[in-house]
């Protein structure tokens, strides 16, 4: 087993190699090189058009946000205040007032959302904006997963009723769901966080959670957040309902980050680099040609374009690495390092026979597909690498599943590295203690959701805590 720090080391490597991480001369601060901004963006075609249909409109808010209206969310900001970052001076001078950079938007846009909203007419109000966001951390930075400047889309919305806010965040939740196990192959639980772990500023937060079998760490991979009336009465935004009578609106705000690439990263990637799903991989086949000494290396390379062109008509992300000065199997490892789903090696042998040598990057199976056959065969591939990816990741992920109903087992499961599923009273002097009781070098450990689906909780389960009734099952692990 590796530790903790090799496993980010080998993350950290295997970004790199595979030119997805530029590391930057600020620390925290990484490029994001087209390889990465392909997946992003990919993710980005899925999901704008998602809301879209559910009437979520884009916008853009400016960067900066002024002290006055960041000190109005001044209560549960205190957390959070090391982490924002401030401009002071421009050229030579000192500013008159210090302007924050964004760590995330309610401060900057909730005072229009009371512009905006004056009857019932004007609801929903339903925004979200693609943007970075910066929150200077000081614990280790990692890519992806812990940077100080990052990608995300943030939606706030607000509402006449909780009803409809609460609809609404169930089915963000489950475009995240979708987004992590439809796209990214990386099986994820849905969630309630506890009072502890939520949002502070909100009612309460859902979540997507990922575990790293390698690491033994949960990791959050988005939320999404019913605000309730808290914002409504700090930024007033009110407005009048049908009966002429005033009410404030019901808010949720919901996010996902470049974070979700970085558990891709962890969940797939092996000691020979990433291994990307075919449905985000900016180049899904990868077409090399294979030259020996006397064989006639136009035909080769003609047939390898033939065969590109092929794949690229028929929707498939295709590319031939024609390139005279890299050997074969040079050419092999670039690009399994980069996580490319297929190769199809074309040679003299292949040509004579009117096939292709296909090699699968996520278990290195190789098969001969017919050229007739081509664009079924490759089709059907990508679709299985899919499923399989999802497949192998689930696998391992359910095998690190340990239910524990008491301390002992709680404890000796956390030592080895597992995601623990057990019964909770769901008090947070509860959770307070646990985590006060395992703090060591490698982090204590805390809840990481209480599932949406819950297991059945027969009558008189206990807490494994406390020992106390059980309220639920809760996952519990150490996380990122
Ligand atoms: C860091 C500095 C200042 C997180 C921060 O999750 C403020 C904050 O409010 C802060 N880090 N948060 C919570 C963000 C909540 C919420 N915002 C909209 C989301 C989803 C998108």
């Amino acid at each position: 087993m590796e530790t903790l720090g090799n496993g980010i080391l080998r993350c950290m490597r295997v970004v790199t190699n595979g030119e997805m991480i530029e590391y930057y001369e600020i620390s925290g601060c990484y490029i994001l090189r087209p390889w990465t901004m392909a997946i992003w963006e990919i993710m980005q075609n899925f999901f704008d058009p998602e809301i879209k249909t559910m009437n979520i409109k884009t916008c853009y808010f400016p960067l900066f946000v002024s002290n006055n209206v960041l000190q109005k969310e001044k209560d549960h900001i205190e957390g959070f205040a090391p982490e924002v970052a401030w401009v002071t001076r421009s050229g030579d001078s000192d500013l008159e007032v210090p302007i924050a950079i964004r760590p995330t938007s309610e401060t900057v846009m909730y005072p229009y959302f009371s512009k905006w909203i004056r009857g019932h007419r004007d609801l929903p109000l339903r925004l979200n904006q693609w943007c970075n966001v910066v929150r200077w951390e000081f614990s280790n930075p990692t890519p992806f997963i812990r940077s100080r400047e990052f990608l995300w889309q943030e939606g706030h919305t607000a509402f006449a009723t909780k009803e409809e806010a609460d609809t609404e965040v169930l089915e963000i939740l489950e475009l995240y769901r979708r987004l992590y196990e439809e796209y990214l192959a990386v099986p994820v639980v849905k969630g309630r966080k506890s009072e502890l772990e939520k949002f502070a500023g909100g009612l309460y937060t859902t979540s997507v959670e990922a575990f790293i079998p390698n690491t033994g760490r949960g990791v959050q991979g988005a939320t999404s957040h019913c605000l309730g009336q808290n914002f409504a009465k700090m930024f007033e935004i009110n407005f009048e309902d049908e009966k002429g009578e005033k009410a404030m609106v019901w808010q949720n705000s919901w996010a996902y980050s470049t974070r979700t690439i970085g558990v891709m990263v962890m969940v797939h990637g092996d000691d020979k680099g990433l291994v990307l799903p075919p449905k985000v991989s900016a180049v899904q086949v990868i077409v090399v040609h294979v030259p020996y000494k006397d064989a006639d290396v136009k035909e080769i390379i003609n047939a390898c374009s033939a065969t590109v062109k092929t794949l690229c008509d028929a929707g498939i992300r295709a590319e031939a690495d024609l390139r005279e000065n890299y050997s074969p199997g040079w050419k092999y490892s670039h690009w399994e390092m980069k996580g490319v789903p297929l190769r199809i090696e074309i040679g003299p042998k292949d040509l004579a026979n009117k096939q292709a040598r296909a090699v699968r990057r996520d278990n290195g199976a190789k098969v001969d597909i017919p050229m007739a056959d081509l664009v079924d065969s490759v089709k059907g591939m990508l679709d299985t690498i899919q499923q399989n990816m999802f497949d192998v990741a689930k696998e391992k992920r359910d095998a690190c599943i340990q239910v524990t109903k008491t301390w002992d087992e709680f404890i000796e499961a956390l030592g080895q590295k597992k995601l623990i599923l057990a019964p909770w009273c769901d008090e947070e002097e509860v959770e307070k203690e646990v985590k006060a009781k395992t703090k060591g070098e490698t982090g204590a450990a805390k809840t990481l959701c209480s599932p949406l689906e819950q297991p059945e909780l027969p009558e008189g389960t206990l807490c494994f805590a406390s020992g106390k009734p059980a309220k639920k099952w809760t996952y519990w692990g150490r996380s990122y």
